[in-house]
């Protein structure tokens, strides 16, 4: 037997429920991938109209706020991560007016907006690096981008050796209108994605301007993509292995901060203060939780519970130590699953190795379904049960799996195309929503519209919006069903937890005074505390005793001692 962990937080539960002030540090935000949710005018691809249709469908899933992936005019070399007009929105999914309106009628409804702010880089076709391109080189145009001439004699090699997140060089030579090359831009991403050059006045302008254009037309907080990137060494020196804490030429260097206290003084400028949420890959927690200071970012997205394997050491490990490098800054911490990037949870936990790594997806490998989609359910009862916010990505709470037989000729993804196929890419999270009926596209678009951009496969007619919900163990009535529990019980949200003591196969944790969750990873059985009532379980019991791969939420019984506070161990003896 393992020693129980100990308690991870001795502050005292929150006496009251927040004000409205701080309804992002316990808020259930969906993320809508506009091209994938509805698509009202038929053309195959998502659109705002759509979504406005299924405003209510999300508000009875009970969600506190939506953030959409990047609704831009953009040419759609990212699928929209590359913005050519951020002031606008992509003709493909409707107008500004009518993205007001979506914004008005959400809130009608409680339901706030976050939007994707994307400030590493904008589209090649931004009339800014259209402009660069037309000029020289020296020119005060070319200042806003990383311009730099080649290395070796004739300028044909890159400026250096950094390496794009989607696979090959960070670097792109530029030709004249003649054909004649000329120097070397940068991208993290792809060449359609050039890099902004964070230390020219401009680009700090621009984008405190179009928070502002945002936050006037009623957007409760941004998401801001890739914030860790943004500040570069102006040296350029190459990566290298050992480099310490911010000396990293390009991902979390110190200087990134002082953007986000300018954007937090921005958005605390208005009488209901707009948030910032950070999209951030960072192993270190330490550094992580120094963009959620006072003055930076509210909340940013915990990769690390995402990426963790569904395995009860690691996943105990992973929300302590989330929860430890929060606590200092007082900023509550997230809990996610999934998002537009990341092999699909049910898919996930079904393999043989149940983490998440951008470097090795393991697509194609044995996958079980059935025991990733029950592992699903466990987790997804696990995170609504953990102090602080969540964040849910469209289809997780339909039970999508990844569609991993994509026809190579429909992909999309550069990181797909980019990687010459060696990365399956990110286009299996990102088919079309089931919303009924029996064929692809399942309500997606209406009879006679063209075919999707991605298509659902032939086997979905079960995970449709309309059949789970005639269904009471489906997981869409899991999830409603969850969020409606985790917004009555006064104890869940923002807050605190007290691990119990429990058998190493599984994590016990109390909150409040009266309410427990328990999830079970093991092969055997357990027994369930005595004198406590269930309130929900991710599946059935068998004979009143807590199944492998099953989380349940216990409240203590009427009049009944807390029976789980060193009483009873889950897993070691009898309730
Ligand atoms: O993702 C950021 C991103 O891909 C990196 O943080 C990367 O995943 C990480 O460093 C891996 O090591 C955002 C968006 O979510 C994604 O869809 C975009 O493609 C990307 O930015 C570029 O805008
Ligand atoms: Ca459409």
């Amino acid at each position: 037997m393992a020693a129980a962990p100990e308690p991870v937080d001795p502050a005292p539960a929150r006496a009251e429920p927040h004000d409205d002030a701080n309804w992002w540090r316990e808020a259930v935000v969906y993320q809508v991938y506009v091209r994938s949710f509805a698509d009202a005018n038929g053309d195959g691809i998502g659109d705002l109209a759509g979504v406005r249709a299924r405003l209510p469908y999300l508000r009875d899933l009970g969600v506190d706020a939506l953030w959409f992936s990047p609704w831009y005019p953009s040419p759609m070399a990212d699928t929209g991560y590359d913005i050519s007009d951020y002031r606008s929105i992509d003709p493909a999914f409707g107008t500004l007016e009518e993205a007001e309106q979506l914004i008005a009628e959400a809130r009608a409804l409680g339901i706030r907006t976050i939007i994707d702010i994307v400030p590493n880089h904008v589209s090649d076709q931004h009339p800014w690096f259209r402009e660069a391109l037309d000029s020289p080189p020296g020119s005060p145009e070319r200042e806003r981008f990383w311009f730099r001439p080649g290395a070796g004699a004739e300028g044909e090699l890159p400026p250096n050796g950094w390496q794009s997140i989607f696979g090959g060089c960070a670097w792109t030579r530029t030709e004249d209108a003649a054909g004649a090359p000329g120097e070397w831009y940068l991208h993290l991403f792809a060449p359609e994605q050039p890099d902004l050059n964070w230390t020219h006045p401009d680009v700090w302008a621009e984008h405190e301007d179009i928070l502002r254009f945002w936050f006037e037309r009623g957007v409760a907080g941004v998401r801001i993509d890739s914030a860790g990137l943004l500040v570069k060494d102006p040296q350029l020196a190459e990566e290298t292995a050992e480099s310490g804490p911010g000396e990293h030429p390009f991902t979390d260097r110190d200087d990134v901060h002082e953007i986000y206290r300018q954007w937090r003084a921005i958005a605390d400028g208005y009488a209901e203060p707009r948030i910032l949420v950070g999209e951030i890959w960072l192993p270190d927690a330490e550094r992580f939780a120094r963009y959620l200071r006072p003055d930076e970012l509210h909340i940013a997205f915990n990769f690390d519970f995402l990426a963790c394997p569904w395995e009860p050491d690691r996943m105990r490990n992973s929300i302590e130590s989330a929860l430890a490098a929060h606590a200092p800054v007082d900023a509550p911490t997230t809990w996610v699953l999934s998002n537009h990037d990341v092999t699909r949870p049910v898919t996930r936990y079904g393999r043989a190795d149940t983490s998440f790594a951008f470097e090795s997806k393991r697509a194609g490998t044995p996958t079980d379904l059935e025991r990733g989609h029950r592992r699903a359910r466990a987790a997804a009862l696990l995170a609504m049960a953990l102090p602080g916010s969540m964040y849910v990505y469209q289809g997780e709470e339909l039970g999508l799996p990844e569609v991993e037989d994509i026809p190579f000729d429909r992909r999309q993804d550069p990181m797909w195309l980019r990687s010459g196929g060696v990365d399956p890419g990110r286009d299996g999270c990102r088919v079309p929503i089931p919303w009924a009926g029996d064929r692809p596209p399942y309500g997606f678009s209406e009879a006679g519209a063209d075919r999707p951009w991605l298509d659902p496969p032939e086997n979905w007619a079960p995970l449709t919006v309309a059949a789970q919900s005639e269904t009471a163990t489906s997981m869409l009535s899991l999830y409603r069903a969850g969020l409606r529990l985790r917004r009555a019980t006064p104890a869940l949200g923002d807050g605190s937890l007290r691990w119990l003591p429990s058998a190493d196969a599984v994590l016990s944790f109390a909150r409040g005074d009266d309410f427990a969750c328990i999830v079970n990873f093991g092969h055997e059985p357990i027994e369930l505390p005595a004198g406590t009532d269930v309130l929900i379980a991710s599946n059935d019991l068998e004979g009143g005793a807590l199944p492998q791969d099953t989380t349940v939420w216990l409240r203590q019984a009427n009049g009944e001692a807390p029976s789980w506070d060193g009483s009873t161990r889950p897993g070691l003896s009898k309730g």
